[in-house]
């Protein structure tokens, strides 16, 4: 007799429910999982999907959040390693925290890992981080860890849902606002898609207390505001040195303008430091401490 695998026998029982379910044959008697799966499709056969309430609860739900945010206490910019450390931590003290990110998807350089090999090393320094974000992690060598990129973006993406960061993904920042006080007190920003086709469409504005460059290489708000004439220089980062690169990186990590705090490889791009490839703790790391300075500011 010829044997039935468990996957056979699921997929031989999924096509006969199907099938009897929409058969008008009287069917074979039913095995009583099939049966309690029966009553559940005729269930959800009695609700009606209407496709305006769809889009309604879409547009308005999505409003209340941009009028919500359109004042907040941070925003972070760029969704990379540093940005997403940072919002997380700052969402967890209790602050209103946006994080504003140009692309589709959140995790910036991450994802790439290193090449296109899809794993990132974390130096023994921040493997308290990757505790934290409960990021499986193993050693290789001593003081060297190696994670998954996709554990790794996922796993700090819920912890910034979790502690109530809100994210404004193919939201292009395109400038900031800066008015008589000197001080950096909101973004510029329009949907990516207007940007990319460079459609001539005015952005809006979206105020925040003091906002995170965390754009990485581009060093985006930073070269912004010394393009405008504020006194900040961005330098631009250096060849690959990745020991130099990471253990300098905190000491770049700081308020470059009133307002405007700088971290992960932005903040190596201002101060002409060296670049460091895949190696990432130095961006949990100079994530954290922008978290600790912008949460020392707002409660001076
Ligand atoms: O580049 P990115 O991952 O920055 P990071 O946090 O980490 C750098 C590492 O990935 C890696 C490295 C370290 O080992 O060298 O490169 O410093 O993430 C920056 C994010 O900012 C977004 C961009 O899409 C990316 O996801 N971004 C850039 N410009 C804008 C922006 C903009 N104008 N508006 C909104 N988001």
């Amino acid at each position: 007799m010829q044997k039935t695998g468990k996957k056979t026998r699921y997929w031989r029982n999924k096509r006969y429910l199907c099938e009897s379910a929409t058969s008008s044959a009287l069917p074979p008697p039913l095995t009583p999982i099939l049966r309690e799966a029966r009553v559940q499709i005729m269930r959800y056969d009695t609700m009606e999907l209407d496709e305006i309430t769809i889009s309604r609860a879409i547009v308005a739900t999505q409003m209340e959040k941009l009028l919500e945010f359109k004042e907040m206490d941070v925003a972070v910019v760029g969704g990379g390693p540093s940005g997403l450390t940072a919002a997380a931590l700052l969402g967890d003290r209790g602050f209103r925290v946006g994080l504003i990110e140009k692309k589709l998807s959140i995790g910036g350089g991450m994802w790439g890992g290193g090449m296109m090999f899809p794993r990132i090393v974390v130096q023994e320094q921040a493997k308290g981080l990757l505790e934290r974000f409960e990021i499986s992690h193993s050693p290789y060598k001593e003081g060297y860890y190696v994670a998954g990129t996709v554990e790794a973006v996922s796993k700090i993406t819920a912890a910034a849902c979790d502690a109530g960061v809100e994210f404004f993904n193919l939201f292009s920042v395109e400038d900031v606002m800066i008015r008589g006080d000197g001080r950096l007190s909101g973004l510029v920003v329009n949907w990516t898609p207007v940007e990319m086709t460079g459609l001539h469409v005015d952005p809006l504005t979206m105020g925040c207390k003091i906002a995170v460059d965390a754009t990485g290489h581009d060093a985006v708000l930073a070269r912004l505001v010394e393009k405008k004439g504020g006194k900040v220089k961005v330098r631009g980062e250096g060849f690959m040195w990745a020991d130099r690169a990471e253990s300098e990186i905190l000491s770049h990590t700081r308020e470059i303008y009133p307002g405007l705090v700088i971290c992960g490889m932005a903040a190596n791009a201002v101060a002409g430091e060296y670049r460091m490839g895949p190696v990432f703790g130095g961006m949990f790391l100079s994530g954290e401490c922008a978290a600790s300075l912008v949460s020392t500011a707002l409660r001076r």
